[in-house]
């Protein structure tokens, strides 16, 4: 059983912003996101499928599952390539839905609902001018209808019309990527918020002719929040609960799914001297104000346009929900860097810290005085 970072350990959780605890000691220690266990079999499944509805206010927690839950974190480094095609073509995407019970935190569950089986789901990558095949197959355990909204199509509901798909079944549709961009996706499927706050988002890169600059690495990093039926930090099996969504009042604000998902080893990893990019988006209903502590972004690609000049040396910059942006740094002194939403509560207390872990030698004409915290 892997150990996360424990969303009670409101502490750790400050301690960690703080860089006073290292990820390696004990509490906050996360294990890999490679060690994904097999999907498990059951899900969260309402007992009739028919009429589904969301729970409702002062819901009562069922107990924990007994099937192992799986790990749901989106890997920070699962980019696809870039795309070296000099001219369009016609690609296909194979999407799954699924219902799984997935790791919150250390003694807790969530009845995450996905693309591909993670949150975020895969991010998608083709050419501006490629004719996209989405194919939309719902796994056959699934309680739920799902489909697929994606704000790079042109077409009426960006496809959700056409790709609402029942537990077993599969849809398809064909659009073509008109414009260049980094667009969030998500499911569309009746109550919408309910699907898209369980995970079910994504994003899908539209390169530009010629594509992006080269970078050394690139990463994926969605931020997203968690409205359950008890209070953060709390032991056992958690459910969506529409009334705390419907007040805008998340448990939890995460990166990539769960918190401490891009921490430990989870974190980004890159090397002194490196320019890195990050995908950044909000699959969820607040706004971030997405910034690095410690760092200073050479270029933003702002709310993810792609054909004007990015902007330079910016400090923060504002996610829309619903949106993306792209930015980029060259890394020029090591250490831990941490990823935040400014909105400094949802760090410290709802679980919005992810970690940049920079290798390197030191450059004391940049930055001496050791490894600190905050900024
Ligand atoms: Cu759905």
């Amino acid at each position: 059983m892997r150990t996360v970072l424990a969303a009670t350990a409101t502490f750790s959780l400050i301690a960690v912003a703080l860089g006073l605890l290292a990820a390696s000691q004990g509490g906050t220690a996360t294990s890999g996101p490679g060690t994904r266990p097999p999907a498990a079999a059951a899900s969260p499944s309402p007992a009739s499928s028919a009429t589904p509805r969301p729970a409702a206010t002062g819901a009562t927690r069922p107990a924990a599952p007994a099937v192992a839950p799986v790990e749901i974190a989106a890997r920070p480094d699962a980019v696809p390539a870039p795309i070296r095609r000099s001219s369009a073509a016609t690609v296909t995407v194979d999407l799954e839905t699924t219902e799984v019970i997935g790791t919150l935190a250390d003694g807790s569950t969530y009845a995450y609902w996905t693309f591909g089986g993670t949150v975020p789901g895969p991010m998608i990558r083709v050419r501006v001018g490629d004719t996209v095949e989405l194919k939309l197959k719902n796994a056959p355990n699934s309680a739920w209808p799902h489909s697929i909204d994606l704000h790079a199509v042109t077409g009426p509901g960006g496809g959700a019309g056409a790709s609402q798909t029942a537990p077993g079944k599969d849809t398809a549709f064909r659009f073509k990527a008109l414009n260049p961009g980094i667009y969030v996706y998500h499911c569309a499927t009746a109550p919408i918020p309910m699907h898209v706050a369980s995970g079910m988002y994504g994003l899908i890169l539209v390169e530009p002719e010629g594509g992006l600059p080269a970078v050394d690495r690139e990463f994926y990093v969605v931020q997203g929040e968690l409205y359950t039926n008890a209070a953060a930090g709390a032991k056992g099996h958690h459910t969506y609960l529409n009334d705390k969504a419907v007040n805008e009042r998340p448990d939890y604000v995460v990166f990539n799914g769960r918190p401490g998902a891009l921490t430990g080893e989870g974190a980004l990893k890159a090397k002194v001297g490196e320019t890195i990019r990050i995908y950044v988006g909000v699959g969820g209903f607040l706004p971030s104000s997405f910034h690095v502590i410690g760092e200073i972004f050479d270029r933003v690609y702002v709310e993810g346009s792609i054909g004007s000049e990015p902007l330079r040396n910016i400090q923060t910059t504002l996610v829309p929900a619903g949106g993306a942006a792209i930015v980029e740094m060259k890394l020029e002194v090591p250490g831990r860097y941490l990823l935040v939403d400014h909105v400094l509560p949802r760090v410290f207390d709802k679980g919005a810290v992810g970690f940049l872990d920079v290798e390197g030698p030191e450059a004391p004409d940049v930055f001496s005085g050791g490894a600190g915290g905050g900024h």
